[in-house]
């Protein structure tokens, strides 16, 4: 029996790997860190469906696999559907008495490029629809594995191979999208950012996204040295950075209540950030101050926003748990939306075994 509420790296070490070694992603790429945190927080056997991308290509070279959970390759932009179809067949099967009930969970794995843009309609059709799968965006900031395009997830002033950093375009021109906000618009249980290197906030935010009586979304930062250019183990310290920067803050929306997590805070300029990452090199160089200082801003004012957000919703009284210290206040959801739509779990987990 392993509380997630005391959990220690060491137990960690304990719960089943989604992954094996032996794939082919790049040494340093959060994406597996990621999977394989998300498939230890689970509380049920996953079913994942897998869009394509590095992740994708990188573990399923036929014939061989590096998943060690039951996987559907969707195409780039479907994972959601695929996802959406798990549950209706399963549904109909355990109607028709061909199945027994059992308990599992429907995982997608996509990164960026599907979900911020290619996937975005088939994501909210499924939100809106109301099927129950925990939905993880692998979020690199970029189209890594057809060679480090531009996405809607792209922070403006980054370097891509698509916003190359010269005398025209010094760097992405317009601002990202905020998905995270986009997907909380659609009124689902539970909604959260979290990144790679707080694996605690991570992990609790994964046990509430399973335990959500309907869909569920966790936009997680998910460092790619390749396309960042920086060296592979700096991979968690840029992670740090992202959020002290108030580049990525980490936060969950539940049952339509904001609120900041995992010590959440931003303390540092962005220039932080910028120094620690080649794609941003140019906005070093002298004559970048102006794009620097409006980068700044924005980032600034969409903190405030954030903060507000939150201030704006009163928690409920405080019922414990949480997970980690930035968490230990933030009561369980109460999955008041959708009772009719979970395939799995027993609604929520006081995150013990
Ligand atoms: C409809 C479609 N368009 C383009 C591609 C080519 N393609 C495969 S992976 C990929 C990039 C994936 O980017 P993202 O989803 O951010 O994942 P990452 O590789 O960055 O983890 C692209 C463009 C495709 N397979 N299908
Ligand atoms: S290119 Fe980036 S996202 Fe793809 S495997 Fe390498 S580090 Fe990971
Ligand atoms: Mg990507």
């Amino acid at each position: 029996m392993i509380s997630l509420v005391t959990l220690k790296l060491q137990q960690l070490t304990l719960r089943p790997d989604g992954l094996s070694g032996g794939h082919g992603l790049c040494a340093g790429c959060a994406e597996s860190v990621v999977v394989r945190q998300v498939v230890f927080a689970l509380e049920n056997p996953a079913v994942v469906s897998l869009a394509t991308g590095c992740l994708e290509v990188a573990t399923t070279r036929f014939p061989d696999t590096a998943w060690r959970v039951p996987v559907i390759h969707s195409a780039f932009e479907n994972a959601a559907s695929t996802a959406s179809g798990i549950e209706a067949a399963y549904k109909a099967l355990v109607r028709k008495a061909r199945i027994e009930p059992r308990k599992f969970t429907i995982v997608v794995f996509a990164g960026d490029g599907a979900t911020y843009d290619i996937g975005l309609q088939w994501l909210s059709g499924a939100l809106e629809r109301g099927h129950r799968f925990v939905y993880i965006c692998l979020n690199n900031e970029g189209y890594m594995n057809t060679g480090i395009q531009r996405s809607g997830a792209t922070f403006a002033g980054t370097w891509t191979t698509t916003t190359p950093a010269g005398r025209a375009v010094h760097g992405k021109p317009q601002w990202r999208k905020d998905l995270t906000a986009i997907v909380a618009a659609h009124g689902i249980p539970y909604v959260a950012q979290a990144a790679v290197h707080n694996w605690k906030d991570l992990l609790a935010k994964v046990r509430r996204a399973e335990a959500a009586t309907g869909p569920s979304f966790v936009n997680v930062l998910a460092p790619c040295n390749r396309g960042w250019r920086h060296e592979p183990e700096e991979t968690m310290a840029i992670s740090r950075l992202a959020v002290e920067t108030g580049f990525w803050p980490l936060y969950e929306v539940v049952d339509g209540a904001w609120r900041l997590t995992g010590a959440s805070r931003k303390s540092k300029p962005v220039t932080d950030y910028f120094k620690a990452q080649g794609r941003f090199r140019h906005l070093l160089a002298p004559g970048a101050e102006k794009q620097v200082d409006e980068i700044q801003a924005r980032v600034d004012a969409e903190w405030q926003a954030l903060i507000a957000r939150c201030a704006a919703f009163k928690p409920p009284p405080l019922e414990g748990g949480g997970l980690g210290a930035g968490d230990s206040k933030v009561p369980p959801p109460s999955n008041s939306l959708l009772p009719e739509a979970g395939v799995s779990g027993e609604g929520v987990t006081d995150g013990s075994e």
